[in-house]
């Protein structure tokens, strides 16, 4: 009998030992991969200085992020066959009868509250119309319920902005990769100050947010916001503002001619 427990007590003992060994093989085999994944990260370096498997989880966080962010999907284009002729004129605060087109021109604050006059700038329709322009094709959603596929061409709003070194802190051309350098917002206003929109910068800098002076091909009719309206599709219709006078940056909210009768400051689709 107790040769036998001590038998039992040595086959015990070793067993002890034999799984200590495993444990401690499983340890360094689970440090060993540890240190050589860190090592991995560590020396592939990519072209921008990311690591290239940091790299990858940044692509794959990019892609959520574009799947929950509206203001970084692209909206639907179609082909320009689709938009129709006789595109609707609904909003007409602001569009007086009285404007004097021949002596329009886009005032711009480069600054908020600035009073010096380096912070003002004056552009020519011209000025605008020489920047490489671009169309849209898409489907321009009203918060009322109707929708029309329309045809529009302008400048993209980030081609202008950075033409023109818009819209940051430091006057150098506002870029998404430094967010603390721009202004939170741009604030648009008809010339006569009565309809007006404030939009943040984020979505101003969308490769689909348009300064648009032709629809269909031709300049913008009147009642279309002639000579320079906002085309902006990953909002509702309200945002995109006709007839442009005026232009200034800030990083609080602009006022909003629709937030102030109680609707939603991003009108994001
Ligand atoms: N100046 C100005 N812009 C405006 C409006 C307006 O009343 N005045 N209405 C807005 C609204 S609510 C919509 S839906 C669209 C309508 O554009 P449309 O008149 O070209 O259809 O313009 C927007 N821009
Ligand atoms: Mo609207």
């Amino acid at each position: 009998m107790k040769k036998k427990e001590l038998k039992k007590e040595e086959k015990s003992g070793k067993y002890i030992r034999r799984r200590m060994i495993i444990s401690f093989v499983v340890f360094f085999i689970f440090i060993g991969t540890a240190i050589g994944i860190w090592k991995w990260l560590n020396t592939r370096e990519e072209d921008d200085g990311t690591l290239r498997p940091l790299r990858t989880i940044l692509n794959a966080n990019e892609k959520i992020n574009n799947v929950f962010f509206s203001s970084n999907h692209l909206v639907k284009e179609y082909p320009k066959s689709k938009a129709v002729k006789d595109v609707r004129v609904n909003g007409d605060v602001g569009m007086g009868d009285y404007f004097d087109a021949s002596a329009w021109k886009l005032t711009i604050n480069r600054h908020p509250e600035s009073t010096s006059p380096d912070s003002v700038l004056y552009l020519k329709m011209e000025e605008i119309q020489a920047l490489p322009s671009t169309e849209i094709t898409f489907d321009f959603k009203c918060i009322e319920g109707w929708s029309q596929i329309t045809n529009w061409a302008g400048v993209r709003f980030s081609d202008f902005l950075k033409h023109y070194r818009l819209g940051t802190h430091s006057g150098r051309a506002p870029d998404l990769n430094h967010p603390e350098d721009m202004y939170k917002y741009v604030g648009l206003m008809t010339p006569d100050s009565t309809y007006y929109v404030g939009i943040d910068m984020k979505s101003a800098m969308h490769p689909q947010t348009i300064l648009t002076y032709m629809m269909n091909d031709s300049l913008l009719p009147m009642d279309q916001g002639y000579p320079l309206r906002l085309i902006i599709p990953i909002k509702y219709g309200i945002k995109s503002i006709k007839r442009i006078g005026y232009m200034y940056f800030s990083d609080t909210r602009p006022k909003d001619y629709w937030f102030e009768r109680g609707y939603d400051y991003d009108a994001a689709l």
